[in-house]
């Protein structure tokens, strides 16, 4: 396989709903994606954060560079640009893992897409279809937040995730377990918004039966997410402070967490997501997919990933129309509180091209 060409597609698609978390408010996903090209085959990926490094340190413009000026020219230097090789080369730039995994993945559909085989069969997938769940966000009003959970759980979502902050927390729980009762799969994400101080007011949160309460503390601080599960009854789970599977096993070895969120973006890529996988299997932690708003192309190999056995707990793998009005692949549909694991070569969907011509907002050639 020779890397021929490498393009770069910023798109911006609408969001049906302002989405609202501790750190923002999104009302369209801005990002890019990029498309390789080989002798053989092509390959698609999208970039997962946002135009500002507000959820993580990375952002879109700086991505770019990054790719750019820095990953290509040590993937374009390989014999061959194959996944084994890619991610070492890689390696001696600091970070970025999710520039690194848009870059990765790419590569890794045009391999796959060349060998007829599909992320599910390559990352060790054992289900057809994989239980979906949502992730509300921040309302103006309790009634407000009632309606739309109610709408979700009417079109076949499996479990609730609130996102919470200070002054946003025990009593939008309350009201959910209170109207939709406790049999509810519910969980709960602060986003880093809270501090050890704090842990006293989460403790109130107990009562409520939560799955998991998802990256409390601020990013990256496994100490204090460790001495706040010595004080909570819910299970922690991290999401931004899981970069890799060394974080992972530190973090379980620590009690920091007790479930792990995977998204393959921040950890550098599809490969990397399957090792915290295991290690977290080794250790009896479930785990589950997360998500980044993505686009279908973004979407589909995380189907694949949330198939593996040890993804024991419903993702934020969402369909289609949770999100978009119009997504840039055939749409991902809801069926029975479940969605397809994609089955065709590499990541199983293309973009549709006159939706895609239609989102895109500049293309940048990165490698010819
Ligand atoms: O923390 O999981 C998060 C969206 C953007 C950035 C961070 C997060 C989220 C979500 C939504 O919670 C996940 C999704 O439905 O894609
Ligand atoms: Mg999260």
């Amino acid at each position: 396989m020779k890397l021929e060409r490498v393009e770069l597609l910023h798109v911006a698609l609408p969001l049906v709903t302002p989405f609202r978390t501790s750190f923002g408010t999104m009302t369209s996903k801005d990002t890019f994606l990029l498309r390789v090209v080989t002798d053989v085959t092509e390959g698609w990926s999208e970039f997962a954060a946002d135009p500002q490094p507000l959820y993580c340190s990375e952002f879109v413009a700086g991505a770019e560079i990054v790719i750019r000026d820095f990953l290509l020219p040590r993937v374009a230097a390989l014999p061959e640009p194959t996944t084994a090789l890619v991610a070492p080369a890689m390696a001696s730039v600091k970070g970025h893992e999710l520039a690194k995994a848009a870059l990765e993945t790419a590569l890794l559909d045009a391999e796959l897409r060349a060998y007829g085989m599909s992320f599910a069969t390559f990352l060790g997938s054992v289900h057809e279809r994989v239980p979906a769940g949502v992730s509300v966000g921040i309302k103006n009003s309790v009634p407000e937040l009632l309606d739309d959970v109610e709408r979700y759980l009417a079109e076949g979502y499996v479990r609730i995730k609130l996102k919470i902050e200070p002054g946003w927390d025990i009593e939008p729980v309350r009201a959910v377990r209170e109207r939709f009762g406790d049999a509810l799969p519910l969980q709960v994400d602060a986003n880093t918004a809270y501090t050890l101080a704090d842990a006293e007011h989460l403790r109130g949160l107990d009562d409520f039966g939560l799955l998991l309460i998802e990256e409390p503390l601020e990013e990256n601080n496994l100490h204090a997410h460790a001495r706040l599960q010595k004080r909570l009854a819910t299970p922690v789970c991290l999401d931004e402070s899981i970069h890799s599977a060394r974080d992972a096993a530190s973090a379980i070895a620590m009690d920091a967490c007790r479930v792990v969120n995977v998204k393959p973006a921040r950890v550098g890529g599809y490969p990397g997501a399957r090792r915290i996988h295991d290690v977290a299997a080794a250790h009896g932690v479930p785990v589950w997919c997360g998500g980044m708003l993505e686009t279908g192309i973004g979407r589909a190999p995380n189907l694949a990933l949330a198939a593996l056995p040890g993804f024991t707990l419903p993702g934020d793998t969402s369909a289609s129309g949770r999100y978009f009005a119009e997504d840039i692949t055939e749409p991902f549909v809801l069926k029975d509180g479940h969605l397809p694991v994609p089955t065709a070569p590499g990541i199983g969907v293309d973009p549709l091209p006159d939706v895609l011509a239609r989102f895109t907002t500049r293309t940048e050639v990165l490698y010819t």
